[in-house]
C-alpha cells in the first residue's frame, strides 16, 4: 500500500480480525528468536498485528538509530497495556510512562539523585565495594565448607544492597525476611509483566480467571507495601537540609512544589503525587536489582564455558592491580580484557532483548516505510547484536571482538551495539551498571576461580524470554585462587 506522501507501508504478516497475526506468531522460538528469522521472509522492518494494534518490528541498527536518536521524540511514547498499568498505577513511572513534562522531571530528579553519589564519604564506589568484600567472604564461607552455590541469592543481595543505599539508605543482611520477599514478589512480576501476553492483546481477557495476572497483582501487592513502608518511613524523618538518598530527593520536589502551590500548579497536576514517587523509585529499586544481576549471572556462565578467558583476566587484575590491595574503579581503564568481556555479555545475551515497546507520536517514517501515529514500534536488540552482516560469528563467545589488534585497547567494532538503547529513552542506570558489572567481576576474579561443580553439566546458555532475558539457575564452585584462602580473605 502506498500512502499520500508516496512512501510505503511495511511488509506486513498475515493478519486477522481480532486476533491479528496471532497465528504466524505461534513458534517454539522465544519472540526475539522469531523476529529475526522472520527478517528472511519480510525483510528487515516489517510490521505485524497483535490485536487491533499495528506493531512495527525493527531489527536493523540504522532503522533502530533513526527511531531510538535521529526521531527519538517522535518514537519516545509508551503503549499502555494491561499488566505494565498494573505494575505502574496507569503508567504514573519511568519505563512504562508516556513521554510527558512528568516523565522529563522524574528522569532528571533521578539523574540528580544518582550524581549525588558520585563523590563523598558515602560515594557508589564504597558502597559498592563494602558489598563486593561481603560477597567474597560469603564465597570463602561456601569454599572453606566444600560446597557448590546457586550464586543468586547473593549476587542479587550485593547488587540490591547498591541500589538499596541510592533509593532508601538501607541494606539486607543474610536472611533477612523482607529481602526474602523481595526476591519472590520480583522473580513473580518478571514472569508476568509486558510479556506480551494475550492480555495485553486482548484487554478483554482480564474478565476470565487469568493465573498470570493473579500472580503479577499479588506481587505488585507486595512491592506496593515495601515501598509504602519506605515512604512513610523517610516522610516520618524528612527534613529539607539532608537529602539522604533518591526518596528524599523525590519528597523535596514534592515539597517544593507544594510550598508553591498555585491554584493551576499543584504537586498532583505537575506528577508528583504520591503514587508518581511510589512508581519512580520503585522502577529505579526493580532495575536496579534485575538487570545487572542478570547479567552477573550470564558473565559468571560464560566464565564458566570458557576457563581460558578467566585465566586472561586474573593474568590481567595479577599484572595490574596485584595481590596487596582490591580493585577500584580507577584500574577500569588497565584492565581491558575484562571490559571487552562484559561488552561481549552484554551483547551476546541483551538484558532487555527487545526494550521497551515505543510508540510513534505523530504520523512519520522509518526508512522508506510510513508509521502512523500511534504504531508501537519494537527494536529488536536480539537482531542488532547478532546480525551476521556486523559480527563474525554472532553465536560465539568472543571479547576479543571488542579489544585493538595488539590487545591493549578497547574498540565497538560495529555500530549494530546498544546494549543500554539510546536517545531519550536511553537507559538511566547505564553508568551504575556499568561500575557494578566492573567492580563486582574484578572482585571475584581476583579472589577466585569459578567452575561447574564436579558431575554437573555446564550450565544452559539459553535464556527464559521475559522482561529481562534471564538464564536458568546453575551452581558453581568458587575455588579461592593461591594466596586467597580463607584467612587472608577475612583480613581484606
Ligand atoms: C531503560 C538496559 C541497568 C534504569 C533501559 C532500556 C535498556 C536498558 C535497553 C530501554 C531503552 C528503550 O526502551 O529504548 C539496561 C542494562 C542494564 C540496565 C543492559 C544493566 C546492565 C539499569 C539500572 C537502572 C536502570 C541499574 C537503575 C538505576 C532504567 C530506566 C529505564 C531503563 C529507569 C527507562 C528509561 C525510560 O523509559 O525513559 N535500560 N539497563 N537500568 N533503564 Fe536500564
Ligand atoms: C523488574 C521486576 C521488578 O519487581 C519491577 C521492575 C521495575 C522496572 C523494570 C524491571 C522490573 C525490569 C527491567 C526494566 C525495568 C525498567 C527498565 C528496565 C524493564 C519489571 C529495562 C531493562 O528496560
Amino acid at each position: 500500500r502506498v500512502s499520500l506522501c508516496g512512501l510505503q507501508e511495511p511488509p506486513c504478516l498475515p493478519a486477522l480480525p481480532l486476533i491479528g497475526s496471532l497465528l504466524s506468531l505461534r513458534s517454539p522460538h522465544p519472540p526475539h528468536v522469531l523476529f529475526k528469522e522472520l527478517q528472511r521472509k519480510y525483510g528487515q522492518t516489517y510490521s505485524l498485528m497483535m490485536g487491533s494494534h499495528t506493531v512495527i518490528i525493527v531489527n536493523q541498527h540504522k532503522d533502530a538509530k533513526e527511531v531510538l536518536l535521529k526521531k527519538g521524540k517522535t518514537f519516545a511514547g509508551r503503549p499502555r497495556t494491561v499488566t505494565t498499568d498494573i505494575l505502574t498505577r496507569d503508567g504514573k513511572d519511568i519505563a512504562f510512562g508516556d513521554y510527558s513534562a512528568t516523565w522529563r522531571f522524574h528522569r532528571k530528579i533521578v539523574h540528580g539523585a544518582l550524581c549525588m553519589f558520585g563523590e563523598g564519604s558515602a560515594s557508589i564506589e564504597k558502597i559498592i565495594c563494602a558489598e563486593a568484600q561481603s560477597l567474597c567472604s560469603v564465597l570463602s564461607e561456601a569454599a572453606a565448607a566444600g560446597l557448590s552455590l546457586d550464586l543468586s541469592p547473593e549476587l542479587t543481595r550485593a547488587v540490591t544492597n547498591v541500589i538499596c543505599a541510592l533509593c532508601f539508605n538501607s541494606s539486607y543482611r543474610r536472611g533477612d525476611p523482607e529481602f526474602e520477599a523481595m526476591l519472590s514478589y520480583s522473580q513473580g512480576i518478571v514472569d508476568t509483566v509486558a510479556k506480551d501476553s494475550l492480555v495485553d492483546i486482548f484487554p478483554w481477557l482480564q474478565i476470565f480467571p487469568n493465573a498470570d495476572l493473579r500472580l503479577l497483582k499479588q506481587c505488585v501487592s507486595t512491592r506496593d507495601e515495601l515501598l509504602q513502608k519506605k515512604y512513610d518511613e523517610h516522610k516520618a524523618d524528612y527534613s529539607d537540609h539532608v537529602q539522604r538518598d533518591l526518596l528524599d530527593a523525590l519528597l523535596r520536589a514534592k515539597r517544593s512544589a507544594e510550598n508553591n502551590n498555585t491554584a493551576e500548579v499543584s504537586a498532583e497536576s505537575v506528577g508528583l503525587s504520591e503514587d508518581h514517587l511510589l512508581m519512580t523509585v520503585g522502577d529505579i529499586f526493580g532495575a536496579g536489582v534485575e538487570t545487572t544481576t542478570t547479567v552477573l549471572k550470564w558473565a559468571v556462565i560464560y566464565l564458566i564455558h570458557h576457563p581460558q578467558m578467566q585465566k586472561r583476566i586474573q593474568d590481567e587484575l595479577d599484572s595490574k592491580v596485584g595481590a596487596g590491595r582490591s580493585p577500584q574503579l580507577s584500574d577500569r581503564g588497565n584492565l581491558p580484557y575484562l571490559e571487552a568481556t562484559i561488552r561481549e555479555v552484554l551483547r551476546i545475551r541483551p538484558v532487555a532483548p527487545l526494550l521497551i515497546p515505543h510508540v510513534a507520536l505523530t504520523d512519520t517514517s522509518i526508512g522508506d516505510f510510513t508509521v502512523r501515529k500511534g504504531t508501537r514500534v519494537i527494536i529488536n536488540m536480539w537482531s542488532l547484536h547478532h546480525d551476521e552482516k556486523e559480527w563474525k560469528n554472532p553465536e560465539l563467545f568472543d571479547p576479543g571482538r571488542f579489544l585493538n589488534s595488539d590487545g591493549t585497547g578497547l574498540v565497538i567494532p560495529s555500530s549494530s551495539y546498544l546494549p543500554f538503547g539510546v536517545g531519550v529513552r536511553v537507559c538511566l542506570g547505564e553508568a551504575l551498571a556499568k561500575m557494578e558489572l566492573f567492580l563486582f567481576l574484578s572482585w571475584i576474579l581476583q579472589h577466585f576461580t569459578l567452575s561447574v561443580p564436579p558431575g554437573h553439566a555446564l550450565p544452559s546458555l539459553d535464556g527464559k524470554f521475559g522482561v529481562v532475558l534471564q538464564p536458568a539457575k546453575y551452581k558453581v564452585n568458587a575455588t579461592p585462587r593461591p594466596g586467597w584462602e580463607r584467612n587472608k580473605c577475612q583480613e581484606c
